[in-house]
C-alpha cells in the first residue's frame, strides 16, 4: 500500500496567485480511507448534457440532498448530510461512480475555492466529512451519486454558508495557463455548447509530465462550473488508464459540452507522485480567449 496515497487526496485549488491571499489555507479532509479497488464505474458523472446541467437543484428525479449542516462557523466543520429517496428516507444503496459511492464537490460561489472529497457513509445513511473552511462566505456543495434504484447518475446541489463578514471576489481572470504547486497546466480547445475537445497539458519545471497516475480510475477529473449560477459539469477523459492507448500525460483530453454561453471555471484534478492537485482556469465561450 502506498502510504501517502491519500495525502493529497484531500486537496484544494491554488487560485491565481495574485487573487487571494489564502490559497493554501483551506484543505478538505478525506474521511474515506478504504482502498479504491472497485472495478465497476459508469462512464461519467451527471451533468454531461448541454440541455440539463447538473447541480442546480437540491431535489431531482425523486432524490433530495438534505443538508444537516447549512450554516457553520469558519474553521474545521463536521459536515453532515443525507440523500433522501422517493420515500423520504435516507438512501443507503448506491452504485459506485469512479470508485466511490458519492463524490462531494464544495466550491465557493465566487469560484475562488474548490474541494473534491469523499465522505464516509454511516449505517443510517448519513454522510460525514470533516471540511476545513476557514473563510467566511457563500459556498455550494454538489453530490455526484448513482442511487441504485435510479440506475443513473445525478448531481444535486445545495448552499452552505460559512458565517462572518467577507469581501466578495471577482472570478479569477480568463487564462489558459495556470500553476499549482510547481506544475504548469495549459488548456487548449474551446468551450462550446455543441461540444469540443479540451486538451489539458501538464508540465513541471518545463518538462512534460508523462507519468501521471490514475486517480479514481482516470488520469484526470474535470469539473466545470458556470459563473453566475454554478451550473455543474463533471467530465472524464477520453480513454482510461490501462487501455493500452491512453498516455499517462502530458496531455489529458476531454470531450465536453457546456450548457450555454458564459464564463466558466474549470478545475482539473490530476495525480502525480502520489499527490492529487487541482489546476484551475477561467474560460469564456466567447470565441475563445487570448
Ligand atoms: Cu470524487
Amino acid at each position: 500500500m502506498t502510504t501517502n496515497a491519500h495525502a493529497g487526496h484531500a486537496h484544494h485549488i491554488a487560485t491565481d496567485a495574485a487573487h487571494t491571499g489564502n490559497n493554501h489555507a483551506a484543505h478538505g479532509i478525506d474521511a474515506d480511507n478504504h482502498s479504491a479497488g472497485h472495478a465497476g464505474h459508469s462512464s461519467g458523472h451527471g451533468g454531461h448534457h448541454a440541455s440539463s446541467p447538473g447541480g442546480l437543484q437540491i431535489s431531482q428525479d425523486g432524490y433530495t440532498l438534505d443538508l444537516e449542516t447549512t450554516i457553520a462557523q469558519p474553521g474545521g466543520i463536521d459536515f453532515r448530510f443525507r440523500i433522501l429517496g422517493p420515500d423520504g428516507t435516507a438512501v443507503t444503496e448506491f452504485d459506485a461512480i469512479h470508485d466511490r459511492e458519492l463524490h462531494l464537490i464544495v466550491a465557493r460561489r465566487e469560484l475562488t475555492g474548490f474541494w473534491h472529497v469523499h465522505p464516509r457513509r454511516e449505517a443510517d445513511g448519513t454522510w460525514v466529512i470533516r471540511l476545513d473552511l476557514p473563510e467566511a462566505g457563500a459556498y455550494r456543495v454538489f453530490t455526484d451519486i448513482a442511487p441504485r434504484a435510479l440506475g443513473r447518475t445525478i448531481t444535486l446541489g445545495a448552499d452552505l454558508a460559512i458565517a462572518g463578514h467577507y469581501a466578495p471576489q471577482p472570478v479569477p481572470a480568463v487564462a489558459r495557463v495556470t500553476e499549482v504547486d510547481g506544475y504548469e497546466v495549459t488548456v487548449d480547445g474551446e468551450l462550446r455548447a455543441e461540444g469540443d475537445l479540451l486538451t489539458l497539458t501538464v508540465s513541471k519545471n518545463g518538462t512534460p509530465v508523462t507519468d501521471l497516475q490514475p486517480y479514481l480510475a482516470a488520469f484526470g477529473h474535470l469539473v466545470i462550473l458556470r459563473t453566475g449560477d454554478l451550473a455543474y459539469i463533471h467530465v472524464h477523459p477520453n480513454g482510461e488508464p490501462g487501455d493500452g492507448v491512453t498516455p499517462s500525460g502530458p496531455e489529458i483530453t476531454f470531450h465536453t459540452a457546456v450548457p450555454g454561453p458564459g464564463t466558466y471555471r474549470l478545475f482539473l484534478d490530476f495525480q502525480h507522485h502520489d499527490v492529487v492537485r487541482t489546476a484551475a482556469f477561467t474560460l469564456t465561450t466567447a470565441d475563445g480567449v487570448g
